[in-house]
């Protein structure tokens, strides 16, 4: 029976798009598919291994770890650090920049990542999905100190995510479109089943967690006040909401239906101007949302231009369908 085009011959086709690329590229992106069917597997097995629940630890965020956090980061780690692709690693569980062993080679690329976001949901059996961001080493072969990584989003030369739902997907881009990928477990290759993911730029579908109602800026308000007024308001068309609370699950279903995803700055806890983080959450699914048609941005300007200024920087996070994401923009410009 013929299978469909595998993620590695559309990898390997990929890679003539990329300036400079050679078989590193792809076996890099080969080493973090390992890594991520591992981690499909243990998140599929779940309860029957003893991967729920939480540790007593927290992370740099100061959120309780859940054990598959911890499990995750490390198969993320061991699958990507003896090749010789990588100049260093970062990741949401990890305080610091991590640094290749001295016994493995050092490579060309940083890969920054959160190995389970949305973790909280795995003791509910709810989508829960990894989120990837590769990017250039700004001196090749040497180890990457932290200033390496605090390149802006446009910067990414690949960016996806796997989601762990009722299948096993992987979604990704390198700059040249968004491809969708399943999770073949028979033959334990990931097939092309979603080629050229695009966002419909108007939608019906809103996604906030409207309990910090009473922490959003004025602009926020407005907007949902707007959704909830139905075709009566001024929006002239009844709105859906939803509401995962698993960021992977939410920017899937608008990359397959469309929608509009916030979670804005709020005056929760001044001292964070939004819940997620720019380098390894906001960028890589601002790098795909954007390749596939839709637009990213902290509803004052594009995510994908940011500076960042440190590792776990937080950003407000809109995105989606274009033309929705605009006139949430345009109600900050009127601010
Ligand atoms: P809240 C998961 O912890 C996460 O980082 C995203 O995946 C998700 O969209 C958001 O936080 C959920 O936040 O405040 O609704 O629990």
């Amino acid at each position: 029976m013929q299978t469909g085009t595998t993620l590695t011959q559309f990898i390997i086709e990929e890679q003539r798009h990329i300036a400079g690329a050679t078989g590193d590229f792809t076996a890099l992106l080969n080493d973090l598919v390992t890594a991520i069917k591992t981690i499909s597997n243990a998140v599929n097995k779940g309860a029957l291994i003893g991967v729920m629940g939480a540790l007593e630890s927290q992370n740099v965020q100061g959120e309780t770890q859940k054990k598959l956090d911890v499990i995750t980061n490390d198969i993320m780690i061991r699958n990507n650090e003896w090749a010789g692709h990588l100049a260093g690693m970062a990741s949401e569980e990890m305080d610091e920049v991590y640094a290749i062993p001295t016994r493995y080679p050092l490579g060309k690329y940083l890969l920054v990542f959160d190995p389970l976001d949305g973790s909280s949901n795995v003791d509910i059996n709810i989508s829960v999905g990894t989120i990837f961001s590769i990017l250039r080493a700004p001196v090749p072969n040497r180890a990457a100190a932290m200033e390496d990584f605090l390149q802006p989003g446009v910067k990414q030369v690949c960016a996806g995510y796997a989601l762990y739902g009722s299948s096993t997907m992987l979604v990704l881009t390198t700059g040249h479109g968004v491809n969708g990928f399943t999770l073949d477990r028979d033959i334990g290759e990931f097939i092309l089943t979603h080629p050229d993911m695009t966002i419909p730029v108007d939608t019906k579908e809103f996604a906030i967690n409207a309990s910090n109602r009473r922490f959003w800026e004025a602009p926020v308000q407005r907007y949902v006040e707007e959704c909830l007024a139905g075709k009566e308001g001024p929006r002239g068309k009844d709105f859906n909401m939803r509401w995962v609370a698993s960021m992977v699950a939410e920017v899937h279903r608008i990359l397959t239906r469309g929608g509009v995803f916030m979670y804005p700055r709020d005056t929760k806890d001044p001292s964070k101007p939004g819940k997620l983080r720019l380098l390894y959450e906001a960028n890589p699914m601002g790098f795909v949302v954007e390749q596939a048609g839709g637009a990213v941005s902290t509803g004052y300007e594009r995510i994908m231009d940011i500076q960042p200024e440190g590792l776990h920087q937080r950003v407000p996070v809109i995105l989606g369908s274009k033309n929705e994401v605009e006139t949430i923009v345009s109600y900050h410009k009127e601010v």
